[in-house]
């Protein structure tokens, strides 16, 4: 997959089986552009045709991971003349935020949200819609919505309460309160917050290591977990059952228990 040129205010690079997709607008903490918002769901369609790529990364360029939507682009900004007609945020949210998020939430890979600074508003949605959120120590999320009246979009309102409980959920979201990192994953908002220091190796890492498993039954335990949410225990049951036939009709099935038996590491190549 080729980098950068053809996004504006996103660079997009694959590195053997790992893509990074990096917010790119750091003098504004990676405030949301209409570019940037297009660009990030072209890169992840790009990204799922593209089937060397086995994990995604995504993060922020300079000291943000992503400040929300950019409160001065004129296609969301309220019009503060006398009697203007009010901007509907609403059509933006349905648009363009409802199909970025279902997409990430869609994607035959797993999605790392590298956090690498402060995540706000619809910036710290995008990344509770990932799959794992690594954070640095010094980063932060904040529920920026009720402080410009508006409530959580791009997943915030159904993300928040499943992963931290109605009750931090509706703190966080009222005060607008900033949560420290290493609160975030106290809390279970988030898999793990690292040193600075050590954060770029442990995402390395991490996606090193998710893209040597058999990514198809990870993105297939996502949507498991996923529908868990709307399903009593024996419908889900039934489900994990279902995606069982699939994949164990799947060459990375064979293949791992294969490699187990011989005791030799496994090659996974499914997607
Ligand atoms: C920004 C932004 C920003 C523009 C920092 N926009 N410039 C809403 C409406 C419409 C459609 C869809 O959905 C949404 C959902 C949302 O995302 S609502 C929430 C929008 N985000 C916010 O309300 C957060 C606003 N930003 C902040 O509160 C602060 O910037 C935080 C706490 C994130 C960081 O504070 P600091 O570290 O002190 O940095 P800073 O405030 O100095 O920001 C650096 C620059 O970035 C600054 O510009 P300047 O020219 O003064 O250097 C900011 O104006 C600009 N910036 N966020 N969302």
């Amino acid at each position: 997959m080729s980098a950068g040129a053809e996004y504006e205010d996103l660079i997009v690079e694959r590195e053997g089986h790992v893509t990074t997709i990096t917010l790119n607008r750091p003098e504004r903490l990676n405030a949301i552009s209409g570019p940037m918002l297009s660009g990030l769901s072209r890169a992840l369609m790009a990204a799922e045709a593209d089937t060397e790529t086995r994990v995604i990364i995504l993060t922020g360029a300079g000291r943000g991971f992503c400040a929300g939507q950019d409160l001065a682009d004129p296609a969301v900004a309220p019009d503060l003349t006398p009697g203007a007609k009010p901007t509907d945020v609403g059509n933006v949210i349905e648009r363009f935020y409802k199909p970025l998020a279902l997409r990430i939430r869609a994607m035959p890979v797993p999605v790392i949200a590298a956090v690498n600074g402060v995540a706000a508003g619809a910036g710290a949605s995008i990344a509770l819609g990932c799959d794992i959120v690594i954070a640095t120590r010094s980063a932060s999320f904040i529920q920026a919505f009720s402080k410009i009246g508006l409530v959580p979009d791009a997943g915030g309102t159904w993300l928040l309460p499943r992963l931290v409980g109605r009750a931090n959920a509706l703190a966080l979201a009222m005060t607008g309160d900033k949560l420290p990192a290493d609160e975030a994953q106290r809390m279970g908002l988030i898999w793990k917050c690292v040193d600075d220091a050590l954060f770029p190796a442990e995402v390395a890492a991490t996606a090193a290591r998710l893209a040597a498993m058999p990514v198809k039954a990870l993105a297939a335990t996502r949507a498991v977990i996923d529908a868990s949410m709307r399903l009593d225990y024996a419908e889900a049951l039934s489900l994990e059952g279902q995606w069982q036939s699939k994949l164990s009709a799947s060459h990375d099935y064979l293949e791992g228990v294969a490699a187990f038996l011989a005791k030799r590491p496994a090659t996974f190549s499914d997607r």
